[in-house]
């Protein structure tokens, strides 16, 4: 088959021998992953219907309560892997802690866990702007037949198994790493079928786009506000161009393409910034790195960092290489 129309499907059973643990359970994972993708699809799409259909909170014909959609979004990936019985764990950026999974005829047997946070950027929705899934897969750490406790959760992403997006925008794209590169694939919603449209993604490795909240600039350490100042200052390539979408899954994916850093940076207002480790940082950090690109908390690697709590925050700077050590000199030089 033509190389080009081939679907996400084919592309897992193709490549399952060449995955680091090959025994299918992480091909039946990325299948769960991909269905529950699709009908939050679904969902998202007709959020600007929200008025004629109901708006959360509200009860609807069936006599069902309608819900936020993030919240919508959170039980259809849990019940979605909950229900193929292929993990052991989820954590969620939506729930306080985590969730132990036993599966019904053998006890505890799944090795893997994932971490995940359903709708990424949902402020987005109500004006139309796109949205995203992250997510992050681990093999757990504590022994196959013991329910998962904190430690299978609390790994470095250098022991990431498995990361991926899925960005609901003018097409919806499922874009993942196995730690072998990085692909994407656009859905045909007229027949639910994801296509590898863009195989071996990779970053430029520099850009001229930076993208940054500079509404808080006056908050910003020293080290990111001259780099900020260096992004705008006329030499060379520069000025660079500013984007900004506030949906971290879109801005990623637009610099991944085109060449771009990201940085969601410590304040004066928020210590540890705002993105969180385990389900915004990792999974995107990985991503960048089998893209040839950088993440960095501004002083050294993500994926480095031993998480201590499951909702922890960290300092971010994700994109094209030579942009991510560039601000991470500025940052160095200020201190
Ligand atoms: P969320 O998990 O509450 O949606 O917040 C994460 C989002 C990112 O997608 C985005 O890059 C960032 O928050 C935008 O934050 P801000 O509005 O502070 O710039
Ligand atoms: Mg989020």
């Amino acid at each position: 088959m033509d190389k080009k129309h081939k679907t996400l499907g084919e592309f897992i059973i193709e490549n399952q021998s060449s995955f680091q643990y090959s025994s299918g359970e992480l091909s039946k994972l990325i299948n769960a992953i991909r269905l529950a993708a699709k009908v939050v699809n679904h969902e998202v799409n007709k959020a600007g219907l929200i008025d004629i259909l109901g708006a959360a909170g509200d009860t609807n014909i069936q006599g069902e309560d309608q819900q936020k959609l993030d919240v919508l979004a959170n039980e259809k990936f849990i019940q979605t892997l909950k229900n193929r019985e292929i993990v052991c764990g989820i954590a969620s950026e939506e729930e306080d802690d985590f969730i132990s999974i036993n599966s019904q005829d053998e006890q505890h047997q799944n090795k893997y866990i994932v971490l995940i946070d359903p709708l990424d950027g949902s402020s987005n929705i109500d004006v139309n702007v796109s949205v995203g899934t992250i997510f992050s897969i681990y093999r757990r750490v504590t022994p196959v037949g013991t329910p998962v406790t904190i430690e299978d959760f609390l790994q470095p992403g250098d022991n990431q198994v498995a990361a991926g997006y899925i960005v609901y925008g003018t097409s919806t794209m499922l874009v993942y790493t196995t730690g072998d590169g990085v692909n994407g694939f656009t859905l045909n919603p007229a027949i639910g079928t994801f296509y590898l449209s863009h195989p071996n993604m990779q970053f430029p490795e520099t850009g001229k786009i930076y993208s940054v909240n500079e509404g808080n600039y006056i908050h910003f350490p020293q080290g990111v506000k001259d780099y900020i100042k260096y992004c705008q200052q006329e030499e060379g390539d520069r000025p660079y161009t500013s984007r900004y979408i506030g949906s971290l899954v879109s801005d990623f994916h637009r610099n991944m393409i085109k060449g771009g850093i990201y940085m969601y940076p410590k304040s004066s207002k928020a210590s540890e910034g705002k993105l969180r480790l385990l389900y915004e940082c990792n999974p995107m950090a990985f991503l960048a790195e089998q893209a040839n690109g950088k993440a960095s908390d501004g002083k050294g690697r993500i994926m480095e960092l031993k998480p201590t709590e499951l909702h922890q925050r960290v300092p971010f700077f994700c994109g094209s290489t030579k942009m991510v050590e560039k601000a991470e000199e500025f940052i160095a030089n200020a201190l």
